[in-house]
């Protein structure tokens, strides 16, 4: 990272405001702002407060120790997750609640109550445990979002076995390198997993995967599509026929507070994936608090995080968040353009969801295919949205909260990472008035800051880097297998002090509201000008032509790098164009003027490239590198962790060709 000045300019000015109401403060689980000075004034017995929502078999001797930059908190105590999110709420009237809803992609539904879950649980578990698994082992799990998914990491939490879910697009190649990395023993998947009406071999995508897996000894195959697959004598074995034989019930693992609870694969920039290291009891009470406190969880909702389980946010606030807090979680397998492009819409009326919790990504999807879809669905029974991924451009919010939320329902804008566990910034819904675009503040007990290389704080209005200065219970405590490796990303970079930077730019507003700016390795430096990705972005976003752009900085003789937009327009602007009614040409100028009298005409972009979908990760974040590569002419770059390899391939051909 060549930075040579320490801080990012900030041109965007969004100065709507939506305060809480009355109503939904008044049954909100958090009504005071006092929770903010308590939490401060003592951060320790604020975070001990919030571990009760568990139950701990020993008590902590210590809250947390703090040994610069490794962690212990609830120091002692032990506990055990799964216990926590299935067993005990069979004491309670929870017993007979539903504890999953499950839509999977070609309609059929399922609901599991508690009861339910604990039976499919530890019956899970005895099979695991007949298998071999033993308290330490590593267990890799690479299945559709079914709650089988969300029944084999509890197995593996009951057993005190550390879980490592494998998000099931991941090709066989990504599989091998994560189970190696991880030493798992034993991994599960299923026959094939449904997408928009065909099957994914997941079962020979993992046969491919373990031929180079010397650690794997037995394979457990769930069956979903029920297609032929091919069976390895003595190392296969059919989830459906061990079942039969296996017994319901039987203990918990008492595991250690710092016990690893799992490993999640996070792809850094470059070279190998990191193995990011969670651990039980700080993690299960900072994912139980953040869930409570900013989703309003209350006993009747229906909550629904549509993240799959392969993703930290599918571990957080679909796993163990909710079941933790005893809530009724919403699982869907499929896309949301299948088979129509309502199908979200369609799910939030048949179940009656209260809380929706999604991505940026989606919501520009739904603004691109148009309001007629929800419209044409009751969304009434919805008071609380969430959004999560990226930063969410101030007109995506605007759209998300008239056409989703029936401008009533307040929106959550949370900003946490694989590694942080939990949600870090964020509104809670009942006190904090909300700014379209700003993730707001940090959630009492975390302690953030903007800061410029040094380290030292920068001026409100001015962008820098976000940074964690206290310890938080839900932190990653290292990358699996590589202390050093852990050390030099997150710590080292920052000198001086021990700041966790987690390499997103941010900069803070006159009423301390945090706007996360993107990541900095995407800066783009116009003229000595550090402008961000997402103030530009969200400048286009703000026309009401354009559902979704990504901007990139590229080589310029003179200006060090020239602004180059990549713009996804609404589809019916798309046929207006198609049907000759505005040429290109007319269009981007008009796109052009309008980004400088939005944010001024440092931002003016050189090139506004039309296409109809970015380049992103499979878990939604649109990759700018790649679009450096195109716009500077080089080959790609590693293109390993792209959702469509053939979105990449059509826009280097039409951008080479000048289509735009
Ligand atoms: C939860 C998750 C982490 C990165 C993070 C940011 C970006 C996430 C927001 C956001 C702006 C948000 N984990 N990010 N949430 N940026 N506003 N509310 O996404 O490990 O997959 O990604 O995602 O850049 O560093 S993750």
């Amino acid at each position: 990272m060549a930075v040579r000045k320490a801080t990012i300019d900030t041109l965007l000015q969004e100065d709507r405001i939506f305060h809480p109401d009355t109503e939904f403060n008044r049954q909100a689980n958090v009504k005071h702002r006092e929770i903010y000075a308590e939490a401060r004034s003592n951060s320790r017995i604020f975070w001990a407060m919030q571990a009760e929502r568990l139950e701990w078999f020993q008590k902590w001797d210590q809250v947390v120790d703090w040994q610069p930059p490794f962690v212990k908190w609830f120091v002692n105590g032990k506990l055990n997750a799964c216990y926590n999110c299935v067993d005990r709420h069979l004491k309670t009237w929870r017993k007979n609640k539903a504890a999953i809803i499950f839509e999977g992609e070609p309609g059929d539904t399922r609901v599991l109550t508690y009861w339910d879950l604990w039976r499919e649980v530890t019956k899970f578990a005895n099979v695991l445990r007949d298998l071999g698994v033993q308290k330490g082992d590593r267990v890799a799990i690479y299945m559709p979002m079914i709650p089988e998914a969300a029944i084999a990491m509890l197995a593996c939490a009951r057993l005190g076995a550390a879980h490592s879910v494998v998000f099931g697009g991941f090709s066989p190649d990504s599989l091998r390198d994560r189970i190696n990395d991880a030493g798992a023993k034993l991994v599960i998947t299923t026959d094939g997993s449904w997408r928009r009406g065909k099957i994914v071999p997941l079962k020979k995508n993992t046969d491919l995967a373990v031929a180079e897996c010397p650690t794997i000894e037995k394979m457990l195959v769930v069956r979903r599509t029920g297609q032929e697959v091919s069976m390895q004598e003595g190392r296969d074995f059919w989830y459906h026929e061990l079942e039969v034989g296996a017994q319901v019930g039987g203990p918990c693992e008492e595991m250690d507070s710092e016990d690893m609870l799992f490993i999640l694969y996070t792809s850094g920039t470059t070279g190998k994936p990191k193995g990011v290291v969670h651990t039980t009891g700080g993690y299960l009470t900072g994912v139980a608090t953040t869930h409570h406190m900013i989703f309003d969880l209350k006993d009747s909702d229906v909550f629904w995080c549509t993240a799959d389980v392969g993703w930290i946010t599918g571990h957080s606030y679909v796993v163990y968040g909710p079941l933790a807090n005893g809530a009724t979680t919403l699982m869907f397998e499929g896309a949301p353009d299948w088979p129509e492009q309502d199908r979200f819409w369609a799910i939030v009326e048949r179940y009656g969801v209260n809380i929706l919790y999604t991505a940026p990504t989606a919501i520009r999807a739904f603004m691109k295919w148009g309001e007629q879809w929800p419209a044409r669905r009751d969304l009434s029974s919805l008071r609380l949205l969430g959004s999560v991924g990226e930063p969410i451009n101030p007109e995506a919010w605007m759209w998300y909260h008239k056409h989703i939320g029936g401008q009533r329902c307040p929106i959550v804008d949370t900003w946490w990472q694989t590694e942080t566990g939990m949600i870090l910034i964020s509104a809670l819904p009942g006190i904090t008035p909300l700014k379209p675009g700003s993730a707001t503040v940090p959630v009492p007990g975390v302690e953030a800051d903007v800061v410029d290389k040094n380290g030292n704080p920068v001026l409100l209005g001015k962008g820098g880097f976000l940074v964690l200065k206290e310890p938080w219970p839900a932190m990653m405590r290292t990358i699996y297998g590589d202390d050093q490796r852990y050390i030099d990303t997150y710590w080292n970079k920052i000198p001086g002090k021990w700041l966790y930077f987690a390499g997103d730019g941010a900069r803070r507003d006159y009423h301390n509201y945090y706007w996360i700016l993107g990541r900095v390795d995407d800066v783009i430096n116009v003229a000595g000008h550090r402008l961000s990705t997402m103030e530009v972005e969200s400048a286009f976003v703000d026309h009401p032509s354009v559902a979704e752009a990504a901007a990139i900085g590229k080589d310029h003789a003179i200006k060090g790098q020239a602004i180059s937009v990549f713009i996804t327009l609404k589809s019916s602007i798309s046929k207006e164009m198609d049907s000759g009614a505005k040429t290109r040409k007319e269009m981007q100028d008009e796109l052009k003027a309008h980004v400088v009298r939005k944010i001024g005409a440092i931002a003016r972009p050189d090139d506004v490239f039309f296409t109809a979908e970015l380049p992103k990760t499979r878990s939604g974040k649109i990759m700018r590198r790649l679009l450096r590569d195109i716009a500077e002419g080089r080959a790609l770059g590693d293109t390993t962790t792209l959702a469509d390899p053939a979105v990449i391939a059509e826009l280097k051909n039409r951008y080479e060709a000048k289509e735009s």
